[in-house]
């Protein structure tokens, strides 16, 4: 796969600087353990820039998902039979490798759900329905993903709570005073984003919930951004809950995490009712399993769960501070780059951010700006990024926006320059 880029003429790649491509560290290894980045996309090398959408993966995730199916397929905890046991040990181990990966206390703390959507609807109704009442106020701030404001907003409304919201500076920040403001004996819950999908703003998320047990609040983080970026560490940070999805983390879709406090899991009735959360049942009534498997009802994700382990193994090997400082020097590069362009303003202009470059340029449409880099072969996104509150506040219709990962080069960076100027030169 290298050798084909490595061959490539720059005509090909529409760029004159191929080898810079190569002279970026740990981009040769890393980059090959990709096969879906080696494609031509409209006649051009496929630049893959959004990575805050879903993360490509590495072939040790693919291989571990036809593994299992190909091996030891069957349900587990169920069977005493060796295709399940093996299922069932493979299972437990990413269960173990996401406690240590977010250094949980124990395995149990961990519940495997679809994603950060299911594990903030799941706290919102189970932790929500009982212990919400009327006159609590749950904190959520500006810049959330709807994922994180629709399922308080129904709990709330529910409940007879009211939801209040951390105002967002004009640099896409969290206005600390606003949250200091808004903070009150009242408040039960504080669900804040730890990293925003559409301004790449890294919250003060400790901060925030040292705040919050002052008053008694109780604490979910969302870390659909930060999990593949960031060190976490939820007994540091002293969390109630953390929510992530294993798309966003090199993992497949349809299998996240959802991370509890015991004391809190053991206090929350279950979510979901059927096989596997209960310890026994009778027409009478029902007693709940354990912890984690009390919020796991049914037949779980075995395949993607498996193929987990490999995403986090495949992070874990190349190390979270080294993967860090690449993709900062990225960004770094990117945001130098992309303040060259004529009427292109970035959009969110925090101190500390992660690699996510959101921008407008004077007088073009985000849609058809991605559009026309569609055809270019350069995948970006654009719109609200499931963050209309967010899109507002900012008065803007959407952005455009490039999400940079492990395997993104410099040299993709400039394609996305090159791109970006010829489409101002068309659509304006
Ligand atoms: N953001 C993006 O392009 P799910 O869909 O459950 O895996 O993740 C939802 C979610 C929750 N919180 C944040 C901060 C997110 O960024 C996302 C997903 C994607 O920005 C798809 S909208």
């Amino acid at each position: 796969m290298i050798s084909t880029i490595m061959n490539a003429t720059p005509t090909m790649l529409d760029h004159q600087n191929t080898n810079k491509r190569l002279q970026d560290p740990i981009w040769a290894e890393v980059r090959a353990q990709f096969p879906i980045l080696d494609q031509q996309v409209n006649g051009r090398q496929l630049v893959y820039l959004d990575n805050a959408a879903t993360t490509q993966k590495p072939k040790r995730v693919i291989d571990a998902i036809s593994t299992y199916y190909q091996e030891y397929n069957a349900n587990i905890h169920r069977g005493l039979h060796s295709l399940a046991e093996r299922a069932t040990a493979a299972y437990e181990d990413t269960r173990e490798a996401v406690r240590a990966y977010i250094n949980a206390k124990e395995a149990a703390e961990v519940i495997f759900t679809r994603g950060t959507t299911e594990g903030i609807n799941l706290v919102a109704q189970a932790w929500g329905r009982a212990n919400l009442n009327p006159g609590d106020e749950v904190l959520i701030s500006g810049m959330e993903h709807h994922s994180n404001i629709v399922p308080w907003q129904m709990i709330c409304q529910e409940r007879g709570a009211k939801l209040k919201v951390i105002a967002v500076t004009d640099l896409g920040e969290l206005d600390m005073a606003s949250f200091y403001d808004q903070i009150t004996e009242w408040t039960k819950m504080v669900a804040v984003v730890h990293v925003s999908n559409a301004l790449g703003t890294i919250n003060p998320v400790a901060e925030i919930v040292q705040a919050a047990k002052k008053v008694g609040a109780y604490t979910l983080v969302d870390g659909a951004q930060s999990t593949a970026h960031l060190e976490i560490d939820v007994q540091a940070l002293d969390v109630d809950f953390f929510a992530f999805s294993s798309h966003k983390l090199y993992g497949p879709t349809g299998i996240g995490v959802l991370y509890g406090k015991r004391t809190v899991l053991d206090a929350m009735p279950p979510y979901q009712g059927g096989g596997e959360m209960i310890k026994e049942v009778s027409f009478e009534g029902t007693t709940y399993n354990e912890l984690p498997y009390k919020f796991e009802a049914g037949t779980p994700n075995i395949a993607d769960t498996v193929a987990l382990l490999e995403a986090i193994n495949f992070v874990n090997e190349l190390g979270k501070p080294a993967m860090h400082a690449y993709e900062q020097s990225l960004l770094t590069y990117g945001t130098e780059q992309l303040n060259t362009i004529d009427g292109l303003r970035i959009i969110g202009q925090a101190a500390n951010k992660i690699s996510v470059l959101s921008f407008a340029i004077d007088g073009i449409h985000p849609q058809d700006l991605g559009i026309l880099l569609d055809t270019y072969g350069i995948a970006v996104r654009t719109g609200h990024h499931c963050t209309q509150p967010l899109m507002k506040r900012l008065g803007l219709p959407g952005t455009t926006r490039a999400s940079l990962a492990i395997y993104n080069t410099t040299s993709e960076v400039d394609l996305l320059v090159t791109g970006l100027r010829k489409a101002v030169k068309m659509l304006r």
